[in-house]
């Protein structure tokens, strides 16, 4: 009699609510306690995996020693500009542009294909730049057949060089070897690091005895 009042009395009292019905539900409550979270999870992963660069080493190694987009090059066929002083005639080259005789290069060109041209008696301000993974210098030396196996010595004029050419430049790095170009010639425009210039990594600098030769860098 109490149960079927009992009955009698939910039966009256409507419908079931459907909060009722779902937390009455243990294992739909157990899946969606798990389902839910997990679903979460893996679409966070999944954004996560998307949005994140590559930054594994050796793709940096790989962007390092690779070439610039061609219009980034201030390479073959550059002309020079004025100076920070007056007077003062500015040029860059670029160490490891590419990686042309594994990076010992100079422009892109390796074994002596890189020309710098300067009048004599101009005051040259001869920028390096390293694109390479590895240290890289600069050192103007007398010209001989075969490049010496490291920066040895002082260079041809006072200051051509990039501070100690033997160390190098960090990569990324620019160095400037500011310099007068006192005596007419052919030069050798080594990278002192010990091996590089042994191996190709070397370029010439004509000093022109006509004052009005025009300063530049060419490549061969
Ligand atoms: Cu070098």
């Amino acid at each position: 009699m109490t149960k079927a009042n009992g009955g009698e009395q939910r039966a009256g009292a409507g419908p079931i609510s459907w909060g009722q019905l779902f937390f009455d539900d243990i294992i739909l409550l157990l899946g969606l306690g798990i389902l839910f979270p997990l679903g979460f999870y893996i679409v966070w992963g999944l954004l996560s995996i998307g949005g994140t660069p590559n930054f594994s080493p050796h793709a940096v190694a790989l962007a390092a020693t690779q070439a610039p987009a061609p219009a980034a090059m201030p390479a073959a066929g550059q002309r020079a500009t004025q100076g920070d002083k007056p007077g003062e005639v500015a040029l860059t080259v670029v160490a490891a542009q590419g990686d042309e005789n594994g990076g010992l290069n100079f422009n892109g060109v390796d074994k002596g294909r890189l020309v710098v041209t300067v009048a004599a008696g101009s005051n040259v301000a001869l920028t390096m730049v390293n694109k390479g993974a590895i240290p890289h210098s600069l050192q103007v030396i007398p010209y001989a057949q075969t490049p010496p196996v490291a920066a040895a010595g002082p260079p041809a004029f006072a200051g051509a060089q990039t501070p100690d050419p033997v160390a190098g430049t960090a990569p990324g790095q620019s160095a400037t070897a500011r310099f007068t170009a006192g005596k007419p010639g052919r030069y050798l425009l080594i990278c002192g690091v010990p091996g590089h210039a042994l191996a190709g990594m070397y370029g010439i600098l004509e000093v022109s005895s006509s004052a009005a030769a025009k300063p530049g860098v060419a490549v061969k």
